[in-house]
């Protein structure tokens, strides 16, 4: 199908485009009030993402409210644990917490594979979303990274030191491969999967990327995130692929050597310097603190305008440098897609 808006699509391949585009990591969630209203129809947040058209209704919300340039499949990264055979629970306001966590050998091998068809739920969202788009934006599919997926495996819930799954790199580092290993496998499937159901670019999230030392993050990260890069590369050659290794400021120059089209930038790295790093063949994405928008309209304009002179308009994707917060001002979150449009 031919996309009306292609800008997207454009800037990951480095082709000529009029203005940046512009998508929101987490633009779907509580900073609308149209979300809100369809979260309350249903018990919790899984029953929301397994049900195919509720998950499809608010992919597409940001798109007809906020305008932006993409939309996001409504999922979780942690969609994978469960189909590996993990399930989570999301706690309100607090986060997901997993019953059964990893330990050790044992539990690596009893996990299992994921292939496609346990996530069919997702891959009937893809569908239904690209048909009702109908070409107006692309849809962004997306899995968690190898070592993000382990850090939650492996403590059961967020933190901000993920210290059992740091300590689990050192005192278990075999099992660490191996179970890295097997996400990496089923992080493929799932791709692919993505990617036949109608996902028009991929993005794998590393959040927790920057709480690695660079060695660390080069045997325990880096390499499987290379290493499905690759894959999918050969796979669907047309299917521009981002990586975000949140607080990673070292690995940007190692993605540049990788199949990643778009590297994603947060708030604390230098765009000039994050250029340079990453080469001429890669685009850059990002990278405002989402804490901006908590500021009055002007601030919100300056900033934002600042942010755009400092990428330049070739090979650039505008968005924050993390998710949105759930307490944004949705009026100023469409001020700043529109800032970056060039309508106000
Ligand atoms: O309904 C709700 O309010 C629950 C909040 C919520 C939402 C809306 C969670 C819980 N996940 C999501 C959806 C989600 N998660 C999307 C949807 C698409 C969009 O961006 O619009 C995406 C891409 C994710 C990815 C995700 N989940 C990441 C990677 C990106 C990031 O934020 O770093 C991570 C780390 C998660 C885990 C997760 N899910 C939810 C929470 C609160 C968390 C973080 C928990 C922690 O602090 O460790």
């Amino acid at each position: 199908m031919i996309l009306k808006n292609n800008l997207l699509l454009e800037a990951a391949r480095g082709g000529p485009v009029n203005r940046p585009p512009v998508w929101l990591m987490r633009q779907a969630g509580r900073v609308l009030p149209e979300y809100r209203a369809v979260r309350k129809k249903v018990k919790n947040f899984r029953e929301l993402v397994t049900t195919p058209e509720l998950a499809a209704e608010v992919t597409i919300q940001p798109v007809d409210i906020l305008g932006v340039d993409a939309a996001i499949i409504f999922s979780d990264i942690l969609v994978i644990p469960e189909a590996m055979g993990l399930p989570y629970e999301m706690i309100e306001e607090k986060g997901p917490v997993f019953r059964k966590t990893v330990r050790g050998e044992e539990d690596i091998e009893k996990l299992e594979i994921a292939a496609g068809d346990n996530l069919r739920y997702v891959t009937d969202a893809i569908r239904i979303v690209k048909k009702e788009l109908n070409g107006r934006v692309p849809l962004i599919g997306f899995a968690g990274a190898p070592w993000t997926i382990l850090a939650y495996m492996v403590e059961g819930h967020g933190s901000k030191t993920f210290s059992e799954a740091r300590k689990f790199l050192y005192t278990c580092p075999d099992s660490a491969h191996r179970l890295l290993g097997k996400i990496a496998k089923s992080t493929v499937n799932y791709l692919k999967s993505q990617v036949d159901a109608g996902a028009d670019i991929l993005q794998l999230f590393d959040s927790w990327a920057g709480i690695l030392s660079p060695a660390q993050y080069a045997s325990f990260a880096f390499p499987y995130l290379r290493d499905i890069g690759k894959e999918m590369k050969l796979y669907s050659p047309s299917t521009p692929l981002t990586v975000f290794a949140k607080g990673a400021f070292f690995s940007v120059k190692d993605f540049g050597q990788t199949d990643y089209d778009v590297i994603g930038l947060d708030w604390n790295m230098d765009i000039g310097g994050s250029r340079v790093l990453a080469g001429k063949n890669k685009t850059l994405q990002g990278n405002m603190d989402p804490a901006l928008l908590y500021a009055d309209y002007e601030t919100i304009r300056k900033e934002t305008r600042k942010m755009l002179e400092a990428f330049g308009k070739e090979r650039y994707i505008a968005n924050l440098g993390h998710g949105l917060y759930p307490d944004t001002d949705k009026d100023k979150v469409k001020f700043f897609v529109d800032v970056i449009k060039g309508e106000v």
